[in-house]
């Protein structure tokens, strides 16, 4: 497996995250591909490269040269190079201790994305907010019905993919509406989505990249891959290398 973590304001739980992810998963992670731009400040630098001490030359450290997280994500799947990738956080909000069921699952259903829900039974939030878990519901609500599928957290980006499908897909999206794209696109290709429960706890440092304005992207993000002619979801070419 490659493991995609990109970082920008995130120290103590960059360590944490490398830490619990080595104690769980070592013998199943071949690449570790930290995505890192110019806003990434230079103790969080620092602290990812240091996550050599821990993986050796399985860490490669990725500086992007497309914008946002969905920039970072799009380059990161076309340098991953294991059979699968995890896109997860450093924030410490998708849990790394979550990473040995999702390795699981990818053995025994290898062509499946297996994704992490905070709405199937045995997950859940805290702390995100009444007004915000409330929009959030009513948006898988609409992303259900829209897409046909029984899928309960489309907006969460703490998934694993077949490797060759990350790579085959034409992307889009820049910012955070990109992690929505990453299940859409998946579904309208008629790709198996298998969900894990998992809870939602908030980041206790750095500080988040999302804004008011990126998410209210999501809405377009929904409408615009449910039309889209099924032949344009795949690229045409192989991708250009990235150095
Ligand atoms: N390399 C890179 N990493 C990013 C960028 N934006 C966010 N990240 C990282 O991606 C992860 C998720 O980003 P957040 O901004 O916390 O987004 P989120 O958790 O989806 O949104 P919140 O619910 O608001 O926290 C964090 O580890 C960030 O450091 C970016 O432009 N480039
Ligand atoms: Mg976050």
């Amino acid at each position: 497996m490659t493991v995609l973590l990109p970082a920008v304001t995130e120290t103590d739980s960059v360590d944490e995250t490398a830490r619990i992810l080595k104690e769980t998963s070592d013998e199943d992670i071949a690449q570790v591909l930290v995505v890192v731009c110019d806003r990434t400040t230079p103790e969080t630098l620092a602290r990812c490269e240091a996550l050599e001490s821990r993986f050796g030359d399985r860490v490669h450290i990725h500086n992007q040269h497309l914008p946002f997280l969905g920039g970072a994500m799009r380059e990161a799947f076309d340098l991953a190079t294991a059979s699968h990738v995890i896109m997860m956080s450093t924030d410490l909000e998708t849990d790394p201790k979550l990473v040995p069921r999702f390795i699981e699952l990818a053995k025994k259903h290898p062509a499946a994305v297996i994704t992490a829900s905070r709405w199937a039974p045995g997950g859940g939030f805290s702390g995100y907010g009444r007004a915000r878990v409330a929009a959030n519901w009513v948006f898988q609500r609409l992303t259900s019905l829209l897409y046909n599928t029984h899928l309960t957290d489309a907006t969460f980006g703490y998934r694993l993919f077949p490797t060759p499908l990350v790579q085959a897909i034409r992307w889009e999206g820049l910012r955070h509406e990109f992690l929505l794209e990453t299940v859409l696109k998946p579904l309208r290709l008629g790709v198996e989505v298998i969900e894990i429960p998992t809870f939602w706890t908030p980041r206790q440092e750095g500080e988040s990249q999302n804004s008011l304005s990126t998410q209210a992207r999501y809405i377009r993000t929904l409408l615009a891959h449910r039309v889209q002619g099924a032949a344009t979801i795949l690229r045409q070419s192989s991708p250009a290398p990235i150095t």
